[in-house]
């Protein structure tokens, strides 16, 4: 269910600390860790601390947590040195995008060149 923990919840467990996590930065409402298969220099996977199982879902039922994960994918890149150069931000929603963890989360890459139409 939206908004509440999920036991079986990966991204739950690393916010409650259960499973470690390379936590770049925390806020009151949002956590960034490094993905643990990076496909870019910078690749760091920035979540909602409260349950919603897909941008789509986290959109429709708390918008303004989609405005705090977008705010804090930027100061990720500006951590990380690669706002300037220019980074991608994906949420990949539905198991046909490629979505593999059913808790909202941002991709953020950079570091690299980008193709487009992405793979
Ligand atoms: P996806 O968009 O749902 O496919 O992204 C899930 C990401 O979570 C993926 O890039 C994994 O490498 C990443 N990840 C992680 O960082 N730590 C984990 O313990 C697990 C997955 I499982």
């Amino acid at each position: 269910m939206a908004g509440e923990p999920q036991a079986d919840c990966l991204f739950c467990k690393i916010v409650t600390g259960d499973i470690p996590a390379t936590i770049v930065r925390e806020t009151e409402t949002t956590v960034a860790f490094r993905d643990i298969n990076p496909q870019a220099p910078t690749h760091v996977l920035v979540i909602p601390k409260v349950h919603y199982p897909d941008a789509r879902t986290l959109a429709e039922q708390a918008p303004e947590l989609c405005a705090d994960l977008l705010r804090e994918a930027g100061a990720v890149a500006a951590e990380d040195k690669v706002d300037d150069t220019g980074y991608r931000i994906v949420f990949n929603t539905g198991s046909g995008a490629g979505q593999t963890v059913w808790h909202a989360h941002a991709h953020v890459l950079g570091g690299r060149g980008f193709n487009w139409p992405p793979g």
